[in-house]
């Protein structure tokens, strides 16, 4: 009986962070400028960042599979298929989280968290 309650504050907790983080695997990490955000072994990684808004972002292929980046929500952009070494970039202009995804891996997603630049420092 002792146990039962340590055991569900745990998982109250856990429960609490997984709902919060959308399912990125984490919380944000803010993404240096010129830093890209690599796909790699089918992942985005880190798959969820935070930027400035008007901070170019770079997502770079780096292994010899094809991926392309596609918005979901928050924003609207889209990007042919590329494969190794090449690159996408595109640069939010509003605040806001920005989920997207590789429309060829279901599972491969990521989630940016734009922020005004003053917030990120
Ligand atoms: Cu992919």
């Amino acid at each position: 009986m002792r146990r039962l309650l340590p055991t569900l504050a745990l998982a109250v907790l856990l429960a609490g962070c997984g709902s919060s983080d959308g399912g990125g695997g984490g919380k944000a990490e803010v993404l240096k400028a010129g830093d890209p955000i690599e796909m790699k072994s089918l992942h985005f990684k880190p798959d969820h960042v935070q930027v400035a808004v008007g901070q170019q972002i770079t997502w770079h292929n780096d292994e010899s599979v094809p991926h392309d980046v596609k918005a979901d929500s928050g924003a609207s952009f889209s990007s042919e298929t590329f494969g190794k070494d090449k690159s996408y970039t595109w640069t939010p202009d509003k605040a806001g989280t920005v989920k997207y995804e590789c429309t060829l891996h279901p599972g491969m997603e990521g989630t940016i968290d734009v922020v005004a630049k003053e917030a990120t420092s």
